[in-house]
């Protein structure tokens, strides 16, 4: 029972009526009614768009009675919360999501058909929020949906980039970038908080003075400031109450107009600050895995940082809790190292604004952050020119030189003598230019620093940050990545959710290891034969899509082979082009030759300025163009790039896949999330052991799992000894027509040169190894296809892949993150049922 004075959150507010009401009738008197009053439009004039705005405010009404009992008890309780800093959310879209949570789904589907309108018309009039380029961020919004699924208190804490990731086009094969203007007719999910607006200061310089009780201060004397201003959007977990937030800033100015300027005729200077401030929050960085020393990159992270730190301040003081408090009210995750700066703000808040002494303010800043690492690529790790970060950060930089010069001395002390340990792990990269390394910086200030995979984190501790393992073995952990099924089942597959829950009950949506209890139907002809049928008609749906999109027309009894995801040359995408030319050649030479008929399916965006990946892009299109129309081939192979991919159309490819590819290079994919959703989804994979393919294998069996390629071992051994990609060539008949055909201009109208990049980097260097996995991978393929065939075991493997992929539940990994890292325990919010109506 909440005390008397948190109650009224509803008084006043009508709860029984068709605001918050959840009979179809009340929902569709809420959707009439919202049409009407907020939207200012009836039925006649009203667009598709206003009704899925009238939609969707009435389904937001019956959130924020969630969400406001929700902030009452975490008030109330003054309840530890998990702050999750991630510059990157990709929440896919909220309203089918929110009906799911609410469990109302069917009901307002009713509700709209009694209008004569269609509820799937009104979902796909939402727009996506894509404010993030790809795992790392879908990760984050997973991860927040089981933190309420799960009752943990927990903020989201991010930017609301005015322009996402760019739109996808494709222009004669070639990948085209549009701006992607999800704002532009509003979100309906978000409420602005100006109240709890702050200030964020960047550059100037700092001096030192001497305080009232004579202590030596450092004073930070700032050029500019900036406003940030939340957005907070309520994130309810599944058929809970428990709605948490996810508060996203956006940078203002001050003062958006200078008068001073205007009056003396300056017009445009006017507007100038308000235009350089807006533009902090104004584009998301397209870059997956590569990281781009620009200023306003690290603007943006300092700015969300800041801005969520102050904010946490604000409640601590609010609750009335004393500073010293702070990590025991908040623990805060890193998402890689893009908040990292956290840790220099945190020390300098503590420092210089709220005069804690040195040793007290890193004690809470270390026992605060916990730091997830993503990657094994070098170029992804962040590190800052010294120049540039003083400029903007020049107190920062003391900071962190001080966390460094006691950090070494701890290094000095543990391996004295050792100055090539001292170098590598120091905070400051001196072997040329001089930069700040901000894994080190997440490391050094976090208590806590884990992989997301068993393979990626013994690869960390290996390989990457070997000298922090050997400095701190205690903080490596490792928490496997997980998918939430709400989305990417229940939401995206309701034939397969409907089936499962025929047979087991409908528990497994919150504990999906129950899944287990479908491996008793395997074997069984007619769950096999239903089984087959769902995959089936969601491959209908596709191919119904497929050919309104492309106006490709591919046969849904063919195997739907697929590959989406980031386009980067360590995913080798252009593998699996090599095995499409490999079959195309094949058939070719033998036109009546027996092949497995296939639909290659593509999807995934290139970073803007990276031109290889884009290039690959191209290669995939010129294929699919004389594949697709060659008259041998029979509708034998058809290949189909799906533009602009999103969460939204990944929902549509999961539940419609056969064959899921994730073939990386071993030792380069640092999880994998991808690969849980097709397993989950019934698809079969074909992988290399990479990132969370190892662990998926182990789960669903190797009998029942594709492998091929070489090991991380094989590959680093092979790196060491020199490789020779030519040797492959030269070797390899198949391959060697195949890349041949490329370079001859066969898929390009005669054009030699346009994939000539491509090729000479293959056949030079091939630094992720594709020449030299290519057989073992065409193989493997050759074995998928005579499964596939054989029906009843493909579908056997199938249901096993389902059943037994449970563990992959970002249920499990936020439990493991509790347990392990947070130390957090759930608290339960009352449903709006059970809270008496305040009169
Ligand atoms: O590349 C990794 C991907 O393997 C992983 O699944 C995902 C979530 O942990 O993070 C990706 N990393 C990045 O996007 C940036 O480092």
């Amino acid at each position: 029972q909440l005390p008397q004075a948190l109650q009224p959150t509803d008084a006043g507010v009508s709860k029984s009526s068709h605001r918050t009401g959840m009979t179809v009738e009340d929902l569709k008197q809420a959707f009439l009614d919202n049409l009407f009053y907020d939207q200012g439009k009836f039925p006649a004039l009203a667009t598709q768009h206003d009704y899925y705005m009238a939609l969707a405010y009435a389904v937001r009404d019956r959130l924020l009675q969630r969400w406001n009992q929700t902030a009452a008890t975490y008030t109330a309780e003054g309840s530890r919360t998990v702050a999750y800093f991630s510059a990157e959310f990709l929440m896919g879209p909220q309203l089918g999501k929110n009906l799911t949570s609410l469990g109302i789904y069917d009901r307002v589907r009713d509700a709209i058909a009694s209008l004569d309108l269609d509820l799937d018309a009104l979902l796909d009039e939402e727009p996506e929020p894509g404010l993030g380029n790809g795992g790392l961020g879908r990760l984050a919004a997973c991860y927040l949906d089981s933190l309420a699924t799960l009752e943990i208190p927990a903020l989201g804490y991010g930017i609301r980039y005015e322009f996402g990731i760019f739109q996808q086009d494709l222009q004669d094969g070639w990948q085209v970038e549009k701006t992607d203007k999800w704002l532009r007719l509003g979100n309906p999910w978000e409420i602005k908080r100006p109240e709890w607006g702050v200030e964020v200061k960047f550059g100037g310089h700092t001096d030192s003075y001497l305080d009232q009780d004579g202590c030596y201060r450092v004073r930070w004397v700032p050029e500019q400031t900036v406003m940030g201003i939340p957005y907070d959007t309520p994130l309810l977990g599944y058929q809970t109450a428990t709605a948490n937030t996810l508060r996203l800033w956006t940078a203002e100015a001050p003062e958006s107009f200078n008068f001073e300027s205007f009056n003396s005729g300056d017009y445009l200077g006017a507007v100038y600050e308000k235009m350089i401030s807006e533009n902090i929050s104004k584009v998301l960085y397209p870059n997956d895995d590569s990281a781009q020393g620009k200023r306003l990159r690290l603007t943006q992270q300092y700015f969300f940082v800041s801005c969520s730190l102050r904010d946490m301040l604000r409640i601590l003081i609010g609750q009335e809790l004393p500073l010293e408090k702070f990590h025991e009210k908040f623990a805060v995750q890193l998402n890689d190292t893009h908040p990292a700066i956290a840790v220099a703000e945190l020390m300098r808040l503590l420092l210089d604004e709220h005069h804690l002494n040195w040793e007290s303010a890193w004690s809470i800043t270390q026992r605060t952050f916990a730091y997830t690492n993503h990657t094994l690529l070098p170029e992804a790790l962040e590190r800052w020119p010294i120049d540039l970060f003083g400029q903007l950060l020049p107190r920062h930089l003391d900071v962190i030189y001080e966390i460094n010069h006691r950090f070494i001395d701890e290094v000095r002390i543990k391996f004295p003598g050792d100055e090539a340990r001292l170098a590598r792990l120091s905070l400051i990269d001196e072997s040329g230019e001089r930069y700040i390394r901000m894994a080190h910086l997440a490391c050094v200030g976090s208590h806590t620093i884990n992989g997301v995979a068993a393979l990626h984190t013994e690869l960390l501790k290996q390989d990457v940050l070997q000298d922090f393992y050997a400095m701190y073995p205690h903080k490596f952990q490792n928490k496997t990545n997980g998918v939430t099924p709400r989305r990417f089942m229940v939401l995206s597959n309701a034939k397969l959710t409907n089936l499962i829950t025929e047979k087991i009950g409908d528990q497994w949506v919150k504990h999906l290891d129950q899944l287990q209890q479908l491996e008793a139907f395997a074997d069984d002809p007619d769950f096999q034969n239903t089984w087959r049928e769902i995959k089936l008609s969601c491959k209908r749906d596709l191919a119904v899509f497929i050919q309104q999109q492309t106006g490709i027309v591919v046969d849904p009894h063919s195997m739907f082979d697929i590959l989406i995801k980031r386009f980067h040359e360590y995913k080798r995408q252009h593998l699996d082009v090599l095995h499409i030319i490999t079959l195309y050649n094949r058939i070719k030479a033998n036109p009546d030759i027996d092949i497995t008929p296939r639909t290659f399916i593509f999807g995934g965006k290139a970073a803007p300025g990276y031109w290889m990946a884009k290039l690959i892009i191209k290669l995939i299109n010129s294929v699919a163009d004389v594949v697709n129309r060659d008259p041998d081939v029979r509708g034998r192979l058809k290949v189909v790039f799906m533009k602009n991919f999103n969460v939204k159309l990944a929902q549509r490819l999961y539940p419609a896949a056969d064959l899921s590819e994730q073939i990386s290079t071993a030792g380069k994919e640092a999880s994998g999330t991808g690969n849980m959703k097709f397993a989950l989804n019934g698809a079969l994979t074909i992988g290399t052991l990479d990132g969370a393919n190892v662990e998926i294998r182990e789960q669903v069996g190797a009998e029942n799992f594709f492998l091929f390629g070489l090991t991380t071992e094989q590959v680093y051994k092979m790196r060491a000894e020199g490789y020779c990609p030519q040797d492959y060539y030269q070797a390899n008949p198949e391959l060697r027509l195949a890349l041949d055909r490329i370079a001859s201009g066969f898929f390009s109208h005669g054009d030699t040169e346009v994939f000539k990049p491509l090729l000479d980097g293959l056949m030079n260097h091939d630094p992720y190894f594709l020449l030299a996995d290519y057989q073992s991978y065409i193989d493997c393929q050759k074995e998928v296809g005579l499964a596939f065939k054989d029906t009843a075991r493909w579908t056997r493997m199938s249901i096993l892949n389902t059943a037994r992929t449970g563990t992959f539940s970002s249920d499990r990994a936020i439990q493991e993150y509790c347990d392990d890292i947070w130390n957090i325990q759930p608290v339960k919010v009352a449903q709006p049922d059970d809270v008496p109506t305040a009169v």
